[in-house]
C-alpha cells in the first residue's frame, strides 16, 4: 500500500522541523509520552521515512501534530530525529508554533502545547517571534572530568534542559561553519568517553547531547551542539541553552529575570531568561521560525527506500 503523509516544513534559526499533519496511523488516546512510546514501538519505520534521506536529511527534526489530551492545550507534539524520540525540542517547539500560526489554528497571544516532557506554555508575539516556557532545568553535576581518547582530560557540567547535556569549552576550536569536522570529532570524542566511563545523567539517563561552548560574538555564549544521531544542531539549541542557563545559575554567574542570549554555528541566536523554582530554573526561550514548504511525502510500495536510509 502506498502511504501518504501531509507535512509542513519550517526552519528555526536554520534548523529544520518537519511537522506531520495527516496520514499517520491511529496512535490511540493518551498523553504525549504514551503516544510517543506507541509511535516508536509500533511505527518506527515512519519516523525513519519522515526525517531521513531521501525525503528528509540527517539533521532534520520531525514533529507529529496530534489532538491534545487536555482541553486547555491547542495541540500535542511528539518530537523525533534520525536516532529516535526526543523528550523535548526547543527549536522544534518554535517550528510547531509557527506551523500552527501558518495553518490559522492559533492567533497572537498565550497558548499551551503538550509534549512528552510535559506541558509547554508559549506566546506567539506580534513580531512573529515565539517564546516558550521550557521544562524545569538543572545542573546535575558540576566540573566532571572525563578522559577522552584524542583531547586529554575534559572538564564539563552535566545538566538537564529537556534533554541531557554535557557542556564543556570547545577547547580552542572556533565555533564556525568551516570547522564543523573538528567540532564533530571533538564532541563525539567527549560523548564516547562519557559512555566508556558510564557517566550518565540523573537516574542513569544517557547523556546524548554534547554542547561545546565559547564566548559569543554578539551573544553571551556561542554553542556547538552534537545531537544523538551524531548530527549538529543548526540552531542555537533551546534545550541546550536551558541547560547552559541552569549551569550558569548553579555556578552563581547568572541571575533570574536577566535576558541572556545563546548563538549557534550559523550566527543565529535565541534570547531567554529564567525564573527559579527551588534548585531548578524555569527557562523561557525566544526565537523565530519560517515556513519553508508544504506538501506530501509519498512512501511507494516498490520504493526500496520507502522508509529512508541512514549511513
Ligand atoms: O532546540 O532543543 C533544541 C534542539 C534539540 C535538538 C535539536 N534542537
Amino acid at each position: 500500500m502506498v502511504e501518504k503523509l501531509t507535512v509542513i516544513d519550517s526552519h528555526t534559526a536554520g534548523e529544520a522541523t518537519r511537522v506531520v499533519l495527516a496520514g499517520l496511523p491511529d496512535l490511540g488516546s493518551g498523553d504525549a509520552a504514551s503516544r510517543c512510546e506507541r509511535f516508536i514501538a509500533q511505527h518506527d519505520h515512519l519516523r525513519q521515512a519522515i526525517v531521513r534521506e531521501p525525503r528528509g536529511h540527517e539533521a532534520m527534526v520531525g514533529a507529529l501534530l496530534l489532538d491534545p489530551e487536555g482541553s486547555s492545550a491547542c495541540a500535542q507534539a511528539i518530537f523525533f530525529n534520525n536516532a529516535g524520540a526526543l523528550g523535548m525540542c526547543g527549536h522544534g517547539t518554535i517550528g510547531v508554533v509557527e506551523t500552527l500560526r501558518h495553518l490559522g489554528r492559533i492567533e497572537e497571544g498565550e497558548n499551551l502545547i503538550e509534549t512528552p516532557a510535559g506541558d509547554v506554555p508559549f506566546t506567539l508575539h506580534a513580531d512573529g517571534e515565539v517564546s516558550f516556557r521550557n521544562v524545569p532545568s538543572y545542573r546535575y553535576r558540576g566540573a566532571v572530568e572525563v578522559e577522552t581518547r584524542n583531547h586529554g582530560t575534559v572538564t564539563g557540567d552535566i545538566a538537564f534542559g529537556g534533554n541531557w547535556f554535557f557542556l564543556c569549552p570547545a577547547g580552542g576550536i572556533p565555533i564556525e561553519g568551516g570547522r564543523i569536522p573538528e567540532l564533530l570529532e571533538a564532541a563525539t570524542d567527549v560523548r564516547n568517553a562519557l559512555q566508556s566511563a558510564a557517566i550518565t545523567g540523573d537516574g542513569g539517563a544517557p547523556i546524548d547531547h554534547i554542547e561545546l561552548h565559547a564566548p559569543g560574538d554578539s551573544a553571551d555564549l556561542r554553542a556547538f551542539v552534537l545531537c544523538p544521531g551524531l548530527q549538529w544542531d543548526r540552531s542555537p539549541c533551546g534545550t541546550g541553552m536551558s541547560a547552559a542557563m541552569a549551569c550558569g545559575f548553579a555556578a552563581g554567574d547568572l541571575e533570574p529575570g536577566v535576558t541572556w542570549r545563546q548563538e549557534g554555528v550559523l550566527g543565529t541566536s535565541f534570547s531567554g531568561f529564567f525564573e527559579v523554582d527551588g534548585d531548578r530554573i524555569i527557562p523561557t526561550i525566544r526565537g523565530r521560525a519560517h515556513i519553508t514548504g508544504e506538501g506530501h511525502l509519498i512512501l511507494g510500495e516498490e520504493d526500496p527506500f520507502r522508509h529512508g536510509f541512514g549511513l
